[in-house]
């Protein structure tokens, strides 16, 4: 049996069970509710649009695939945070990532659902490689990405995910080059070689690193409610600044949202706060 370590170095995913435990699950259930109803009825306005597929987001169509930062105190659910820095997630975290409680930096963490009235999809990507780079680019990117983590945890089953196993160590082919330099969705992503569907049942989570190939696919007639969220190891400095100060995370340093944490989460504030201190602009990651 592989560690999920080895099958996170190796595959760069590894899929983990139970990481709500059963009175977390209701309770999230209910909060994941509660913010995507007030994102389809227009009264949290950060989301991601259908139509956008990276940020940033605008706000052409009122249909939504994600709820944005789903932490914020504006939204007034404390369940999300306390759950991301729960002792379940964060060992997870720590134990891909090999690195200490001290070392944990708070990140992203958003919600993806099903848009209601659009069938929508996101092309082929690395999230933090433009699909233009060149081969030696690509590779000098992948090396580099080692100091954090992504996430979906699924609430209801989830088979929106596509990812090309072993991708996230090794450029792409020139075959896998053709499937991913159209800013168009793919028609079917299966064509892509190497690629594989994610199928989440309730419950289970899969870690991904979030430079591995991979797109995904939402259907507005399958229920969606998947927790998305990425955590940093702060030892990696300025690498995942970019990656992760592109979604806008000035929220964080407003006074209300460290009082709806606990030391821990607090501490992990600061990490990502010390890292917004020190960065300017960021721009965006991919085009749009
Ligand atoms: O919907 C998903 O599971 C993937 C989302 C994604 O790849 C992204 O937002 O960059
Ligand atoms: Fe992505």
């Amino acid at each position: 049996m592989h560690s999920i370590k080895e099958q996170f170095e190796e595959q760069g995913f590894v899929i983990v069970p139970n990481l709500i435990s059963l009175a977390d699950r209701a309770v999230l259930e209910e909060a994941c509710e509660n913010v995507i109803s007030r994102t389809r009825t227009g009264q949290w306005p950060h989301r991601r649009v259908v139509g956008k597929q990276f940020p940033p987001y605008g706000d052409d169509d009122p249909d939504s695939w994600g709820v944005q930062h789903v932490m914020h105190p504006d939204l007034g659910e404390p369940a999300f945070a306390k759950w991301y820095t729960s002792d379940a997630l964060t060992s997870a975290a720590r134990e891909l990532m090999e690195c200490r409680e001290e070392d944990l930096q708070m990140e992203l963490f958003n919600l993806l659902i099903n848009p209601l009235s659009h069938e929508f999809a996101l092309r082929w990507h690395r999230d933090d490689v433009r699909g233009d780079a060149t081969e030696a680019e690509e590779r000098d990117a992948l090396t580099v990405w080692h100091y954090g983590v992504q996430w979906n945890t699924a609430l209801y089953e989830d088979s929106c995910l596509y990812l090309v196993p072993g991708s996230h160590k090794t450029s792409r082919t020139p075959e896998q080059r053709l499937h991913s330099s159209s800013l168009d969705p793919p028609k079917n992503p299966l064509e892509m070689p190497g690629a594989i569907q994610v199928t989440l049942q309730p419950g289970e989570t899969a870690f991904y690193n979030s430079n591995i190939l991979h797109c995904a696919t939402y259907n507005p007639r399958e229920r969606r409610a998947t927790l998305h969220a990425t955590m940093g190891d702060a030892r990696g400095g300025s690498t995942r600044a970019r990656n992760v100060l592109q979604h806008g995370l000035a929220w964080m340093k407003e006074e209300a949202f460290p009082k709806t944490l606990d030391a821990r989460g607090q501490a992990m504030l600061d990490r990502i706060i010390d890292l917004q201190k020190g960065t300017g602009e960021v721009g965006y990651s991919l085009a749009n």
